[in-house]
């Protein structure tokens, strides 16, 4: 749980939707789990600093201009609508409702990551390789646990072009005293045969109803080949990473981001450049999903999400 302390302080450094909003699109404030938490708290910052007459339509402004600040991950629209649902009709108890609402949506969260560590950790064997892709806090969360648990285990990460997420991850994991290597991405598959890894760990930036998911690019040429290998893939997701929105056919909007990105100064005159940062892994690609309530089959993500999410009424 989030001390009381701790809370008070993470609220006055919140930002203001505004600047939540350019942290998160400047990739200062990324990864889903984390940009969630950002506008949960940047939306509390706003209940303390409005007035009674103010804050529902400064409220209601500030969710859209959240919302509207990457595309696909999920956890981003679901924090927004979680800590603006069933607001109270009396203004006077509106912001009081809208803190306690992000503050149980960020140590929901962290509760979540915490015990997906935990469950995850069962799941990979004692001696065994796990190869990730990209920087998952959640991912990093269950092989830190897993290390912690006494299992000894070998890690390779691949680099994550164009951010380079991967050199986040294997300094998180070195830090934390796990054995790990970095590759570049194209060796992947290659490693995922020669090295013999027994499991795929990945995050999530979004789980749809069919039980697809969204993640960083180059996710699904991983699960491929983790497929042709018969290697087990495992996604770190939290609950707050499945899409309600997909019930009613809302699939995420892959992001497209500046080509620059990918040239890194490089110019080559003539040439076009794509740069696609997320893809969607097919649901037969993915074993299952570890979340906070246990794992669930892509089979199965449609009665989960069901389950998990109520009306939905006023959402956006
Ligand atoms: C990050 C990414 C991560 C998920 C899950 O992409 O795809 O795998 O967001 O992360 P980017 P977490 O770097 O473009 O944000 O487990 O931390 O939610």
């Amino acid at each position: 749980m989030v001390q009381d302390q701790t809370w008070a302080e993470r609220l006055q450094k919140a930002a203001s939707p505004e600047e939540a909003a350019r942290l998160i699109r400047t990739m200062e404030v990324r990864g889903a789990a984390k940009i969630g938490r950002s506008a949960a708290l940047s939306l509390a910052r706003v209940a303390e600093s409005a007035s009674d007459d103010d804050a529902r339509k400064r409220l209601s402004a500030a969710g859209r201009t959240l919302v509207a600040a990457r595309p696909t991950a999920v956890s981003l629209r679901n924090a927004v609508n979680l800590t603006l649902d069933g607001l109270p009709e009396d203004d006077a108890r509106l912001r009081a409702a809208v803190v306690g609402r992000a503050r149980r949506y960020v140590e929901a969260s962290e509760a979540a990551r915490d015990r997906i560590a935990e469950r995850m950790s069962e799941e990979i064997p004692d001696g065994g390789t796990v190869l990730t892709h990209c920087h998952s806090s959640l991912a990093v969360a269950c092989l830190v646990a897993t290390h912690r648990s006494g299992k000894k285990i070998r890690v390779f990460a691949d680099e994550t072009r164009p951010w380079w997420q991967g050199h986040i991850t294997t300094r998180l994991l070195a830090e934390a005293g796990v054995d790990v290597t970095l590759i570049v991405d194209s060796a992947a598959h290659l490693i995922l045969e020669m090295e013999e890894v027994d499991v795929v760990v990945t995050g999530a930036d979004t789980v749809t109803a069919d039980g697809a998911l969204y993640n960083k690019v180059g996710t699904r040429a991983v699960a491929l080949g983790a497929k042709s290998l018969d290697i087990p893939f495992l996604v770190a997701a939290e609950s707050h990473k499945f899409s309600p929105y997909s019930l009613d056919g809302t699939y995420p909007q892959i992001e497209e981001r500046d080509p620059a990105e990918v040239l890194s100064g490089v110019e080559i005159p003539g040439v076009q450049v794509r740069n696609p940062v997320f893809d969607r892994t097919a649901p037969a690609l993915v074993s299952r999903f570890i979340t906070e309530e246990g794992p669930v089959a892509p089979a199965d993500t449609e009665r989960f999400i069901r389950e998990r999410f109520g009306t939905r009424e006023g959402w956006i």
